[in-house]
């Protein structure tokens, strides 16, 4: 989006702007949403069956993790054929209905995209793996070992291990920057974009409504660092320059020419505002927004699992950054939780007594950013983390692969590795929907695959949108607001008092409108007096049922204002 210079974008402009600056994003992991058959599973007859809860909530459009067949050694992100339905969710017949009923509701869907790599069991890897001579063997990254036998460079895989695998069949490495199930594609070979390309097609012929892309960034290699003489060392592979080349390909080779509305979303680890803004400016024509990785990373050592203190500071001067960068060019994705990331109620909040008050705290901060704000399922109702006693337990291959690595390997303690799984897991995230009380929390008839969080007695949907205090309902009013409120789409982002260590405020401001966020992130009372003078102001919106007598804000209380 290119804006007027000034921060009075006239609402001409605010009606022009694409519907996804008005639009919230859920994303559904299909696995652990809702089971229509009983097999402990989730699929698509149960997102079908929840497809009126979704419309109760508001939200615009659904992006799916992957439904396609698939060995599931990363859940469904180890892809064996990209024009199919996983028989465990369904199949295309069902797929087609859910796209309906969807559409119906006035809901888009959004599928994910995971061309980075294959499941090792993709026909084209088979084949490309068949022999040193198979017209698909340049489909993937093959190297003859070194002559010292080891791997051709020192890259890890983001799973842990060298991302390199030898293969006896050919006696050659072939690359994968995840687990040695994912080989990674060669996009360097104009055959696999157009592949690629082509899949695309079939699936928005079909009628979805766009694509969320995985590690997309990461299709684009630095050649030089894979054949280059000095061995490049550490984990995963610098984007290479291609990537602007490739993703402006696509655009015209997929988008262009397709009229009716559509998302593109790149998930970009790694990437800076600089890159982002060269990525989402429309006049580039590559993605509509990314997923960027700073502010989730803030609270992560040498890795995901080594957990460092947290800092609100830090925290609300990254989303700002962010903000800042993109606020002429470009547009931000917002999210703090997601199917990789532990619940953010227990990660930025207080997940025992302050439960209601800091997930709603969460909700409006992120919400007020400016930016395409995504939900993750059980977000809306304040999910928390689990807590797994044993291992054994944890079945995300990332949690069970740094486990083994770091107690067999570098001789860690147990119980300090495994409390790093208990904050950081991505399992904290896909433990199954918690919809009501009952014996695996409705989410199936069947033994989940993952056992169901034992708090879903106290915190599941029934509960919290009968209740008083309703996260559902604290959602339901931040998705109604954006969709009514330019303002909340579109006003320039300004943030209050970057150095205070409790309070996250700031402002939106478009044309003659002023909202203004304060927010208490922490289980104090906040006596100081408010940034902005709010007599006469509105509340349009808090989390505490009456305003308190003082000036200041009550532990885990967020207002909005309409100055
Ligand atoms: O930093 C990372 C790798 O260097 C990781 O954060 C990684 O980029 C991130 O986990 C990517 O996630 C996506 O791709 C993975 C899949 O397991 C995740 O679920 C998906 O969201 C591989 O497809």
């Amino acid at each position: 989006m290119t804006f007027p210079e000034s921060d009075t974008v006239p609402l001409a402009t605010a009606a022009q702007a694409p519907w996804w600056t008005r639009a919230v994003v859920y994303q559904v992991y299909p696995r652990s949403f809702a089971d229509s058959d009983g097999d402990g599973i989730g699929d698509l007859g149960g997102i079908r069956g929840r497809l009126d809860y979704l419309a109760e909530l508001g939200v615009d459009a659904l992006w799916l993790s992957p439904v396609y067949p698939s060995p599931q050694h990363d859940n469904g992100y180890d892809i064996s054929d990209y024009q199919e339905i996983e028989p465990v969710f369904g199949d295309l017949a069902e797929f087609d209905l859910l796209l309906a009923e969807a559409h119906e509701r006035g809901i888009k869907i959004v599928m994910d995209l995971v061309v980075n790599h294959t499941s090792d069991e993709h026909a084209w890897f088979r084949e490309s793996r068949s022999s040193l001579t198979n017209p698909k063997r340049d489909w993937y990254w093959w190297r003859k070992p070194p002559a010292d036998g080891g791997p051709p460079n020192g890259w890890a895989s983001a799973f842990s291990g060298p991302a390199w695998t030898l293969d006896e069949q050919t006696g050659e490495y072939y690359l994968h920057l995840f687990a040695k199930q994912q080989p990674d594609l060669n996009w360097e070979n104009p055959e696999v974009r157009l592949a690629v390309y082509s899949m695309m097609n079939w699936w928005l012929d079909r009628g979805v409504d766009g694509f969320r892309m995985d590690v997309i960034n990461f299709i684009a290699k630095q050649v030089d660092l894979i054949d280059g003489p000095a061995p490049a060392t550490g984990g995963g592979s610098p984007t290479g320059p291609q990537i602007h080349d490739y993703l402006q390909e696509m655009r015209e080779a997929v988008f262009a020419g397709r009229t009716g509305e559509h998302l593109t979303v790149g998930e970009m680890p790694g990437v800076a505002t600089g890159d982002a803004v060269l990525f989402t400016d429309p006049a580039r024509g590559e993605v509509d927004m990314i997923f960027q990785f700073e502010h989730v990373r803030l609270d992560q050592g040498a890795n995901k699992f080594d957990v460092l203190p947290r800092s609100l500071r830090a925290l609300k001067k990254n989303l700002a950054h962010w903000q800042d960068g993109l606020a002429e060019t470009g547009w931000n994705s917002l999210y703090l939780n997601n199917h990789d990331q532990p619940r953010l109620v227990s990660r930025f909040g207080n997940d025992t007594v302050w439960r209601y008050e800091s997930a709603t705290l969460w909700a409006l901060v992120l919400h007020l950013h400016r930016g395409t704000p995504y939900i993750y399922q059980g977000e809306e109702i304040g999910m928390t983390n689990v807590r797994f006693d044993s291992i054994d337990d944890y079945r995300d291959l990332e949690s069970l692969n740094h486990y083994r690595e770091a107690v067999d390997e570098f001789d860690l303690d147990p119980g300090s590795v495994l409390a790093g799984v208990q904050t950081m897991s991505r399992d904290n995230a896909r433990t199954p929907m918690q919809w009501d009380a009952s014996a695996q929390a409705g989410f199936t008839t069947g033994t989940p695959w993952l056992p169901v969080n034992p708090n879903h007695t106290e915190i599941n949907a029934a509960v919290d949108r009968a209740a008083e205090r309703s996260v559902f309902r604290f959602y339901q009013r931040l998705i109604a607001l954006r969709h009514e409120s330019p303002v909340v789409a579109l006003g320039e982002f300004t943030l209050l008092e970057p150095e205070h260590e409790l309070l996250f405020a700031f402002t939106r401001h478009l044309g003659d409108e002023t909202l203004l966020v304060v927010a208490n992130a922490s289980d104090s009372p906040l006596d100081s007096p408010l940034p902005v003078d709010v007599s006469g102001a509105e509340l349009v919106l808090g989390n505490y049922p009456a305003l308190g007598a003082g000036s200041g804000l009550g532990p885990w209380e967020a207002r909005l204002y309409r100055l």
